[in-house]
């Protein structure tokens, strides 16, 4: 977009309050597309949202326009030469997915609190604890050493306030740059911290879609600072962008996981819905298998020897997700073999995981392209 197409109001290029893009009145297609006349209501409000996020909001419908990986690297490149403190949001029930490699590169010297978002998914008997500490363990393994690590809900309020008190301890009077990968809940954080604040409820967009917040949010902090939403990068792998948004629905938890645990013998498979699939290979005798997704999802045992036959017969119909429209084009399931030394999680990544006792040999399937990793036990 040209610069000449921005709307300067008051002195100051207008933004929009739900996405952070600037708004423009000329191109339908292009990011921050506003009608004028609701540009001209939005200006007398003195909050103006642009036909995306007013669309999103309303009807939960997303217009794909996206952000370059350029216009991404320059975003992230002005957090490394800021003087602030990054709260980086991971989603703790797909962590693997919501690791940036090399986060520090991008934040420079700047220290980066931890916190794990969507802990309402988890079960009720959690100790925190040893969450945290599990999720510091993680994030260390992957060269990221955060001055602490907190566990919240954004989207049902728990603790919040608790997350709060720790920014402002480690923030000393600095900015406070929110990041992450897409869909982790960063600006559902921030609307819970602004509602918190000012009872305003809901005033950056949020959604399920990957791809919500399109460039920075300053919102104004007590003592003159402000706290910055930033769009999360998008990872082309994510199990999100294999599915339709109805389809996503299907797999993604949003209420507290009921774990099922399923007695197995060697040599039986368990299907969930036709997006992901686990075997147990080979073990001494029976186990219990403890899995961890959407309460929705289904789950079909089977015998490992007809378990091809039987997703190619019933993948899409009994299967499902993929609707029957969308399973010829889905990908392949890609086998993953692990031999468990120790209690463990088989992730797929996007889908859940399930819990492994030592000894045994199992397989993870997930669509190609879609991550199937190993772990110590979260719980
Ligand atoms: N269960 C649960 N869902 C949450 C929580 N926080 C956010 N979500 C959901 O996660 C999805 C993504 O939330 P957003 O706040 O838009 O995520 P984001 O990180 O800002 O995403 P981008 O703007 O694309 O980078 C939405 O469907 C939210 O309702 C939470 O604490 N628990
Ligand atoms: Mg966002």
């Amino acid at each position: 977009m040209t610069e000449t197409n921005e709307v300067v109001f008051e002195g100051e290029v207008v933004h929009c309050i739900g996405c952070g893009a600037k708004v423009q009145t000329t191109d339908p297609k292009e990011l921050g597309y506003t009608p004028q006349s609701a540009l001209d209501k939005g200006l007398e409000r003195g909050e103006v949202y642009c036909q995306r996020c007013f669309r999103l909001r309303h009807y939960n419908e997303i217009t794909p326009v996206s952000l370059t990986d350029d216009d991404f690297l320059q975003l992230l490149s002005q957090i490394r030469d800021t003087d602030s403190l990054i709260v980086y949001v991971v989603d703790i029930f797909d962590v693997n997915g919501s690791l940036i490699p090399g986060l520090h590169r991008f934040v420079g010297d700047n220290e980066v609190l931890l916190v794990g978002n969507k802990v309402d998914i988890l079960p009720n008997s959690i100790k925190y604890n040893r969450v945290k500490d599990w999720l510091r363990q993680r994030a260390n393994a992957a060269g990221i050493r955060p001055i602490d690590v907190e566990l919240v809900s954004a989207k049902s309020n728990q603790h919040v306030d608790h997350l709060l008190e720790q920014i402002n301890k480690y923030r000393q009077g600095k900015d406070v740059y929110v990041v992450g990968v897409t869909n982790v809940g960063k600006s559902t954080l921030i609307n819970s911290i602004i509602k918190q604040s000012t009872g305003i409820a809901e005033l950056i967009t949020t959604s399920r879609f990957p791809g919500t917040t399109l460039d920075k949010i300053e919102i104004p902090l007590d003592d003159g600072q402000k706290m910055v939403d930033t769009p999360g990068i998008i990872q082309p792998e994510q199990m999100a962008h294999l599915l339709t948004g109805k389809e996503l629905n299907l797999v993604t938890p949003s209420k507290t996981i009921k774990p099922k645990t399923y007695q197995l013998n060697p040599e039986q498979t368990l299907f969930f819905g036709g997006v992901g699939r686990f075997d147990y290979v080979a073990g001494d005798k029976k186990h219990g298998f403890t899995v961890y997704v959407d309460n929705n999802l289904f789950v079909h045992r089977t015998k490992l020897a007809n378990a091809d036959d039987f997703y190619a017969k019933h993948v899409g119909e009994m299967l499902t997700p993929p609707t029957t429209d969308n399973a010829a084009s889905f990908p392949k399931l890609v086998r993953h073999e692990f031999k468990i030394n120790q209690k463990s999680d088989i992730v797929l990544e996007g889908l859940g995981w399930i819990t492994v006792p030592a000894g045994v040999t199992v397989a993870g399937y997930a669509p190609s392209g879609v991550a199937v990793l190993i772990r110590p036990a979260m719980l």
